[in-house]
């Protein structure tokens, strides 16, 4: 069984981020990564994001959204009524050389707090584009700034905007999963490995807190019965 630590909401709190390691196996996490290349590769670009709503997503994404590791490490930090509301695959191509910017998810989102989970399809490294945080930074709101290219991440947070906080670079193991508040601010590297990187994104709320963000028409309750299991239940 999956151990959370006591601290976790109290460090959640502090930090707006907590890294939980060793949460899926890696044939887990090889399954995911094989099924997310089939069925995204060819519909994104080299930095491909493919948001998948709870009502289309393939059975196994939905698995891993809602697993039961999952919900252990959400209750503590959410509360007991969650609601699971989409998830994405992530990948950066060999040719992705340029860094994703910085940006809080609530920019794209409004409305009540949302948490995410970057779960680590493969190692995630700074030479192959982990994850960066800013810890405290969701205490805040930040202004972004409207931009279109090809980066993606419409909203942004400058470089400059930045000087003087503290950047974590989060590097992570297969299988490891980091929770995020929707207002921390995060970026990832580059990808420079000449390999690609995955990485799989659930999104949940709490269903005891209205929410008046319109981007949702469809919710799970996480704990919903009859729901697939992963191909390794611990
Ligand atoms: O995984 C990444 O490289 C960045 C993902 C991200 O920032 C996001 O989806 O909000």
């Amino acid at each position: 069984m999956l151990k959370v630590p006591v601290e976790a909401p109290s460090s959640f709190a502090e930090n707006g981020f907590l890294l939980v390691e060793t949460v899926f196996t890696a044939e887990e996490m090889a399954a995911c990564k094989a099924t997310a290349k089939e069925q995204v590769e060819n519909t994104s670009g080299p930095s491909g994001v493919h948001v998948w709503m709870c009502d289309t997503i393939p059975s196994l994404f939905e698995a891993v959204s809602c697993d039961a590791r999952m919900s252990a490490i959400l209750r503590p930090l959410i509360g007991p009524s969650i609601e699971f509301l989409s998830a994405k695959p992530v990948f950066k191509s060999p040719s992705v050389h340029f860094a994703s910017p910085w940006h809080q998810d609530q920019a794209y989102w409004g409305g009540a707090t949302k948490w995410s989970a970057w779960i680590a399809l493969e190692d995630a490294t700074i030479e192959n584009g982990c994850l960066r945080v800013i810890p405290g930074s969701h205490r805040r709101k930040r202004d972004h700034a409207s931009v279109r290219d090809a980066r993606g991440f419409t909203n942004r947070v400058s470089d400059e905007d930045l000087e003087g906080e503290t950047i974590i670079d989060v590097e992570m193991k297969c299988g490891d999963v980091l929770v995020f508040h929707d207002r921390l601010l995060h970026s990832s590297h580059p990808n420079r490995s000449g390999r690609e990187r995955w990485s799989f994104i659930p999104t949940y709320r709490n269903a005891d807190v209205p929410d008046t963000s319109t981007v949702w028409s469809t919710s799970k309750p996480m704990d919903a019965p009859g729901r697939r299991s992963l191909i390794q239940p611990r």
